[in-house]
């Protein structure tokens, strides 16, 4: 077990992350009602509002202070105790993270920030509310650098000695997570809090948004990754098997260094103002991007077929019966895979120029991040909070607890293939998105959009209402984790950190030369973006006002 300081600060990190879950899956809940029109909200609250909660709250609250308790809990483990100053570091950015989380939620809950997680100007939240955004990623930054600084004193001891693969992930993920927020800082910093506060009168709108972007699609591999270190790390213990191959799953998280920064007009082909040739660089970027992603669902094959075969499975598809199904920590990380292959699918679809004119805006986009972030992301964090807990509070992952770990997967994954699916439905026939209920006045096309048995008002409702239930499950299973369930006295009982091993004999030293890939990432980032950001700059339309929309 790793030492208490680091597991006090891990416990702490996972605390914020589901009270930030479950007041978001609540919003989830009263969003689903309100967009059947089957539910009016009282005068003071706004479905913006409740939006806003939803996608700031899990999107970036939950997953932050999730992802964080899972790179603190992993390096502890497999680099050693965090020394005096990583320790102080690591709280200071814990407390700064949460300061700013505070500020930002209180300034939605009090109806001051409707403006949704991407905050698109010209829409202006009050400028406490882009404060509290500042002091959140600056508090990120500052638990970011603790942790490289923990791994830097690793190297400094273990010379010319490979990090373990769960460090080096982490390193990835941090280096990817500070060149990303360099664009949201910049727009915060220099276009929203001057114009919020009033120094400024207008706002670029074009610049606001690609400067969000350029952080936006970084951001969801920042959600993507710590669920790929369980899958090369964690999968492999589960199965027995070591891991497929050390070189390989270096090589997939440096590609997402390079690739995943340079490519946010995918989020903006619809824009004008951004020159098609641009973005068609950028979408060419982004098929690059999406070869790590392949290059991880083969490994994820293969060690299934390794495993299977070790145990005797014969064939095409003989590894699939002899899976550990019985272990939740399995299933639930195979479920959220497997949601991952349409998820990902419907990224491509999106990515691709032409095709991205009709689902753009729509609530295809909406099913899209659900089976995005909110299954293979998500359901690879509830697997992982399983073990995490337990192990880091010593207490025992009870049999009962266990039956019950299998109900909240399975409602979850029904829950959310009604929800998604009728989406991706709805948004095809042309239901928006961003947009509360209408009918259109009662118009035929509009009400015809929900006559199907998939996207009827009542199969969304109950999709969303067994997502409710489910999340609920798992709220019971933290609780009784963390404070009531019995301790774990007997060595049988303690619950494992299952990091599987790796091979370095045959990985290449340049793997772990960060210098080349941030050096590479710049290049790459200064070619997609540096003359379409300096013409937004030099070309500048007149700039919008701030708007106030609710
Ligand atoms: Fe996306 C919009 C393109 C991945 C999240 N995306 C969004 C938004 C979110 C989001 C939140 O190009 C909405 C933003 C907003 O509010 O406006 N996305 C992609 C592409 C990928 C992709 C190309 N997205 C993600 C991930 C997300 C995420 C991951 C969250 C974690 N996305 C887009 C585009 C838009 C977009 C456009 C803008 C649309 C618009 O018009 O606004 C790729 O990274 C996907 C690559 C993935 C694969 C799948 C590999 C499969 C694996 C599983 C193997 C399974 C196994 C199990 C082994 C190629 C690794 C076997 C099981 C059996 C049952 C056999």
């Amino acid at each position: 077990m790793i030492a208490l300081q680091d597991r006090k600060l891990a416990l702490w990190y996972i605390g914020v992350a589901y009270i930030a879950f479950l007041i978001g899956t609540l919003m989830g809940l009263l969003q689903v009602f309100i967009r059947n029109d089957q539910l009016e909200l009282p005068a003071w609250l706004d479905y913006y509002q409740i939006l806003t909660a939803h996608g700031v709250l899990l999107a970036l609250i939950y997953t932050t202070f999730f992802i964080f308790a899972f790179f603190v809990t992993g390096m502890s483990k497999s680099l050693g105790t965090f020394g005096p100053k990583v320790k102080l570091v690591s709280w200071i950015g814990f407390w700064v993270t949460l300061v700013g989380t505070v500020m930002a939620t209180v300034l939605i809950v009090a109806g001051e920030a409707s403006v949704l997680y991407t905050f698109y100007a010209p829409m202006m939240a009050n400028g406490w509310y882009y404060v509290g955004l500042a002091l959140f990623v600056v508090g990120t930054w500052i638990s970011s650098f603790a942790l490289i600084g923990h791994y830097r004193v690793w190297r400094k001891n273990n010379k010319g000695q490979f990090s373990p693969l769960f460090a080096f992930m982490t390193i990835t993920t941090l280096i990817m997570w500070l060149i990303a927020c360099l664009g949201v800082v910049a727009t915060v910093l220099f276009q929203y809090i001057p114009l919020a506060f009033g120094w400024t009168d207008t706002i670029n709108v074009e610049l606001s948004r690609s400067l969000f972007w350029y952080f936006g699609h970084p951001l969801v591999y920042f959600w993507l990754l710590p669920a790929y270190i369980a899958w090369y790390v964690i999968v492999p213990k589960l199965l027995n098997v070591p891991v497929f191959s050390d070189s390989l799953a270096r090589l997939a998280f440096v590609l997402f260094i390079l690739f995943s920064i340079p490519v946010g007009f995918h989020h903006q082909l619809t824009e004008p103002g951004i020159s098609n040739f641009w973005k068609f660089l950028q979408v060419a970027l982004t098929f690059m991007v999406i070869i790590p992603s392949l290059m991880t669902a083969f490994t994820m094959f293969a060690n299934f077929e390794i495993s299977g075969r070790k145990k005797g499975a014969t064939g095409l598809f003989g590894w699939f019966t002899k899976l550990p199904w019985r272990d939740v920590r399995f299933t639930s990380i195979f479920i959220a895979m497997a949601f991952f292959i349409p998820g990902g699918a419907g990224g491509i679809i999106n990515a691709s120029f032409q095709l991205n004119e009709v689902v753009h805006n729509t609530l295809w986009i909406v099913g899209h991040f659900h089976i995005t972030v909110g299954t293979p992301v998500a359901m690879t964090f509830m697997g992982l909070t399983f073990w995490l807990i337990p192990y880091l509070t010593g207490r025992k992952f009870t049999k009962s607890m266990q039956k019950l770990a299998f109900v909240q997967i399975i409602t979850w994954s029904i829950g959310m293939l009604l929800m998604s699916t009728s989406q991706h439905i709805l948004g095809l026939l042309g239901a928006p998105r961003r947009t509360a209920y209408s009918n259109y006045n009662g118009h035929p096309s509009a009400l015809e959009w929900f006559d199907g048995i998939l996207t009827s008002h009542t199969t969304m409702a109950v999709g969303g209402s067994i997502l409710f239930l489910s999340a609920m499950i798992l709220i019971y299973i933290v609780v009784m984790s963390m404070f009531i369930s019995p301790k774990a006295l007997k060595v049988e009982d303690q619950v494992e950190f299952p990091m599987a091993e790796s091979d370095k004999t045959h990985t290449p030293k340049w793997l772990e030369n960060w210098w080349i890939w941030i050096g590479i990432a710049f290049a790459l980032i200064i070619i997609a973006y540096a003359i379409p950001l300096s013409s937004m700059i030099m070309h500048a339309p007149p700039g919008s006002e701030g708007f106030k929309t609710w």
